[in-house]
């Protein structure tokens, strides 16, 4: 594939989900890693940190990098899903949104020793929550799907709630599609645990230095093509889990809550606490 095709099916969302766009992005830079295409990369989608490290990893060393990069994203999504796998009881519902292709591989490696129910709402305005029911369903787990309006119907019987992440940032908070904050709220309303499930690579360094994290918003058509004149339309990609909200992060690097996981973080990748504005 060229690199002007990988930009544009990661900015239509035929490549979606944050590890599967960085991994995208990797591929693109093996294409183009003038300063003009880089800058295109990085500009493709905003809340995209992992796809930013990844970037910033490959370019200290462009010729062997990248391929280790792609080696990193495939490693840790063995080690996330074998440790998410465990937090999946026998009879248990999970309650997902959207679709991280984390918490899919998470819910299939459950599947292979546990019977359990998926609920899924469909995610509104693209839908992403049917590619995630019918990948479960594909593999013969029980979905149910659900209008984004039915999260407290969908949750209510479950017992845990499992989603991905675009970007953590220092102050703990966690963006991830948006409803992800809202759905987190009903989850704590109804005491189910709430799990992120994240590659470390996720990690916003720069949000230590006072920087944000910028929220993707994206074209009002996708919510409606031909809206009549004077409706606005906000259509904002993601939106920021509250760390209160959130009992654990999920990653390579074991479970822990948002201080641990940074801790963590700071360990095993130091390289991207590095950039010291
Ligand atoms: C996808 C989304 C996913 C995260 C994590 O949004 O919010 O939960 O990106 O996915 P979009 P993964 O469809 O707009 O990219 O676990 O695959 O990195």
């Amino acid at each position: 594939m060229s690199f002007e095709q990988i930009c544009k099916d990661i900015k239509s969302l035929k490549i979606q989900g944050a590890v599967n766009v960085a991994k995208a992005g990797v591929q693109a830079l093996k294409l183009k890693n003038d300063p003009k295409s880089i800058k295109k990369l990085i500009n493709l989608r905003a809340t995209e940190p992992a796809l930013r490290n990844a970037i910033n990893f490959c370019l200290k060393d462009i010729k062997k990098n990248p391929d280790k990069a792609l080696k990193h994203f495939e490693e840790t999504k063995k080690k996330i899903i074998k440790i998410g796998a465990r937090k999946i009881h026998e009879g248990s519902i999970v309650f997902t949104h959207c679709h991280s292709s984390t918490v899919t591989g998470i819910i299939l490696e459950a599947a292979k020793t546990k019977k359990f129910e998926v609920h899924c709402t469909e995610t509104r305005p693209r839908y992403q929550g049917r590619i995630t029911a019918k990948e479960l369903s594909d593999a013969g787990i029980p979905v149910t799907l659900f209008v984004d309006s039915g999260a407290r119907y969908a949750l209510k019987k479950a017992d845990i709630m499992l989603i991905g992440a675009d970007a953590i940032l220092s102050s703990g908070k966690v963006a991830n599609k948006i409803g992800s904050e809202l759905f987190a709220e009903i989850a704590k309303r109804y005491d189910i645990p709430v799990f992120i499930c994240a590659d470390a690579w996720k990690f916003n360094t720069m949000t230590i230095w006072g920087y944000e994290e910028k929220l993707e918003r994206r074209d009002a058509k996708e919510v409606w093509p031909k809206p009549p004149k004077g409706v606005k339309i906000s259509n904002i990609a993601f939106e920021l889990v509250h760390p209160d909200l959130i009992t654990g992060v999920i990653s390579e690097l074991g479970v822990y809550n948002l201080d641990g996981f940074i801790a963590e973080a700071k360990k095993a990748y130091p390289w991207m606490f590095e950039n010291v504005p």
